[in-house]
């Protein structure tokens, strides 16, 4: 199973960066893409339609301001869309949050926080991981290290 990340601008890739790394960390495969919802949106129809019959399970779109991209990428598809809000230059990334988050009914888009792209790939390893044995591991293995790194803190 794939995982397809697509974002708007290649100004997101700061922030979408940390999703790839996340699945790369856990061995997941994945298709990375810059398609815009209002710049190139037959690009972006073509290539959403696509994914299923070639293995995805999941898409994450990342995007910002008039954040209509993991909307528009839910409307193509019946995968799983997991919305990441990119703060832009104005409200401190709100307007990309409320553009993605209040999806009308029927569509639905898991949104994490603004700029959450790390936890986005994780969703959707949780996702995989209903029904890969595998990922279910490494998810656990992961959780068990994150909880040890904050049992070892220390303050100055
Ligand atoms: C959105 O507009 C993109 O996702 C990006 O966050 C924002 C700005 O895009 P650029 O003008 O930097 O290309 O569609």
């Amino acid at each position: 199973m794939k995982v397809g990340v697509v974002m708007g601008s290649t100004s997101d890739w700061n922030v979408v960066k940390a999703a790839v790394d996340t699945l790369e960390q856990f061995g997941v495969e994945h298709e990375t893409k810059v398609l815009s919802a209002h710049r190139t949106p037959a690009e972006l129809e073509a290539w959403v339609k696509s994914l299923r019959e070639r293995g995805f399970a999941a898409v994450i779109a990342a995007a910002g301001g008039a954040a209509h991209l993991a909307g528009v990428v839910a409307a193509f598809t019946t995968l799983p869309v997991i919305g990441v809000p990119v703060k832009g230059a104005s409200f401190e990334g709100m307007d990309s949050l409320l553009s993605m988050v209040q999806m009308p009914s029927g569509i639905p888009v898991a949104v994490v926080a603004v700029n959450g792209a790390k936890n986005a790939a994780l969703l959707s390893i949780e996702i995989m991981a209903v029904t890969d044995k595998d990922l279910e591991k490494k998810m656990d293995a992961f959780r068990k290290e994150q909880a040890a790194k904050v049992l070892a803190s220390k303050l100055d």
